[in-house]
């Protein structure tokens, strides 16, 4: 049931993001730890804006998570928060951190992404709270993002255990106007040295253990008892059990039926399930992506109707619910109507342009550099997982030999690309990674990091010198270049694939968007343009092809790179300056 707002109480117009960390804030949470990553960044810049809790942007979500963890055990409220595949660098920890359990709340975040709006998967951390063993919480919406994680610190601190709570990326974004209240400061709770409970040798984690399995019953009988798991009696025909935004939508389509909403879905209320769907005739369960609830029926033997298997796939919409209810088979899939594009000036696109000309394999990784890799530019092979630009460049080296390259981005290589490099000189493996330092994290929405020396709160801090950390993990040479520089670059870059040394190239030029830098855009000279359509292949969003086929340059959005000016072999587009 949606939270109910006193509406002459202060209010605040909130995404879900936003009003998870409003809540948090209220909960008197202390220390807030994330790295970067759609839909979940903005917990962490909304929560920024308060002295009162000690955040950070950390090196990486594992990073993140033990610093966050730590401060609970240490005695004050703490919260993590990432996207869905930030839990995988953190899982880790936070399988075993379910074993130790915590001492004031802890609650961690994960934004999932069902729709992959940008994201490399859209995995269901639901599947991942259960194979950890921690209680689940799904609210539906800002208001009951809010309240949800007040309840989840509590949860936390009565089980002694970390608590996940997981928003979509629609509940993340979806903003509405939310009640804010004072902060309940939380006295600092005392820390106890215990081997037993915080150091996990095989003998304390195997006891651990065992206690795990007992909170996990403690667990079970809360969630069945709970008021996030709330029963709304309608229509007795017609049922649905359902959670997080897919509440929204079944509701939204059969406004009169009876609901069991599941705002803590794991551990299973079994009991309460069953007790809903004796007294509806027929019920459904209404999930997105993976069939977590429909499992935990089927496995505790009670009869639900469920969904085809094509709906597993992509995101759920309203209009799917009739379809489902149907017993459809084929879920519509969704094609992106646009495709993305590198910003006009972007210093990747140079880089790009280059290593097509030179026609290496490219090894990729995740970035704003990722769109190198569609065409025209066409100029990045791989892309993974964050950090991988430099391991699978080990193995395509191994395999393939000297005609290959790396990339990633500043803000990957220093979440975990920096190992892969030590890797790659341990191992002896002569090759080239050109990282695309652009000085933010720009794909997210320009988030500082080390190597920027200012932290999320704007202060300036030790700077991370790339040059300096690349020679320390075993690079033979390293060097740095301007990538607008074009013929030096290509020259560059062909001098080190041509050596048997361990190279680093870092491509160096600030983000346009971060730096604002805007000078004007070159001319065009119409009598020289041969209509070759070399510049088209920069796949510059400025630059547009013509019914005739010449060319055309928006002086709106152009931001004088002169990159076009460079490639022109003719003289058709001359710098204006
Ligand atoms: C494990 C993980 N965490 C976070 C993200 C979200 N994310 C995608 S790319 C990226 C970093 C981009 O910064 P950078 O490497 O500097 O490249 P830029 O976008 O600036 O070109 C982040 C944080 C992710 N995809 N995976």
């Amino acid at each position: 049931m949606p939270v109910k707002n006193n509406l002459n109480a202060p209010h605040a117009l909130l995404s879900g993001d936003e009003a998870l960390a409003q809540g948090a804030y209220e909960a008197g949470v202390k220390v807030a730890a994330s790295y970067p990553g759609t839909p979940a960044t903005e917990i962490l810049e909304y929560m920024s804006k308060f002295d009162e809790v000690d955040c950070q942007w950390s090196v990486n979500e594992k990073v993140a998570y033990e610093v966050a963890y730590s401060s609970a055990v240490a005695g004050v409220r703490a919260i993590f928060s990432a996207k869905h595949v930030g839990l995988n660098v953190a899982m880790d920890s936070i399988m075993t951190s379910a074993y130790t359990g915590i001492n004031a709340g802890f609650v961690v975040v994960t934004c999932d992404e069902p729709g992959l709006h940008s994201s490399q998967n859209e995995q269901d951390n639901r599947l991942l709270a259960k194979m950890a063993k921690l209680p689940l919480i799904e609210p539906s919406s800002p208001s009951e993002a809010k309240e949800f994680v007040k309840k989840a610190f509590e949860i936390s601190e009565k089980f002694d255990t970390p608590v996940i709570l997981r928003l979509t990326t629609r509940i993340a974004h979806t903003k509405e106007n939310v009640l804010v209240e004072k902060r309940q400061e939380q006295a600092k709770k005392h820390y106890r040295p215990c081997f037993e409970k915080y150091v996990m040798v095989p003998k304390n984690a195997g006891a651990r253990h065992a206690e795990l399995e007992k909170r996990l019953a403690r667990l079970k009988k809360y969630s069945g008892s709970s008021s996030l798991n709330a029963v709304e009696m309608g229509d007795k025909k017609i049922g649905f059990i359902t959670s997080g935004v897919s509440y929204l939508y079944a509701k939204e389509m059969y406004p009169g039926a009876s609901f069991l909403k599941l705002g803590m879905s794991y551990p299973f209320p079994e009991e309460k399930v069953r007790d809903f769907v004796k007294k509806v005739k027929t019920v459904y369960v209404i999930e997105e992506l993976e069939p977590f609830i429909e499992e935990q029926c089927k496995i505790a033997g009670i009869k639900i109707k469920t969904k085809d298997e094509s709906f597993r796939v992509g995101e759920l919409r309203p209009e799917h619910i009739p379809l489902i209810v149907a017993g459809d088979k084929k879920k519509h899939t969704e094609k992106l109507s646009r495709k993305p594009v590198l910003c006009p000036g972007c210093s990747h696109r140079p880089v790009f342009w280059v290593l097509n000309k030179l026609k290496l394999n490219v090894a990729g990784d995740i970035g704003c550099y990722t769109l190198g890799a569609s065409a025209p530019l066409s100029a990045l092979h791989t892309c993974l997982c964050m950090g991988s630009g430099d391991t699978i460049l080990e193995g395509f080296t191994k395999v393939l030999g000297r005609n290959v390259v790396g990339v990633m981005g500043d803000s990957t290589f220093v979440h975990s690309g920096i190992t892969g490099l030590i890797n790659l000189a341990y191992n002896k493996t002569n090759t080239v990674l050109i990282i695309l330092d652009n000085s933010t994290t720009g794909m997210t929405g320009s988030q500082p990091h080390p190597a920027t020396g200012i932290t999320i709160k704007g202060e300036r801090t030790k700077k991370l010198v790339l040059e300096d950390i690349c020679r320390a993990a075993g690079a033979d040479n390293v060097d740095v270049i301007d990538p607008f520089k074009i013929k030096e670059l290509e020259f560059l870059i062909k001098k080190r694939t041509g050596e048997d040394k361990l190279s680093v190239i870092i491509s160096r030029y600030p983000c346009r968007l971060v730096e604002r830098r805007k000078s004007s855009a070159p001319l065009f000279l119409m009598d020289k343009c041969k209509k070759c359509g070399l510049c088209l292949k920069l796949d510059c969003p400025s630059i547009k092809k013509e019914d005739d086929g010449s060319v055309s340059i928006d002086a709106v959005t152009c931001v004088g790179c002169n990159l076009c000016v460079d490639v022109c072999p003719f003289g058709a587009i001359l710098k204006n300056d």
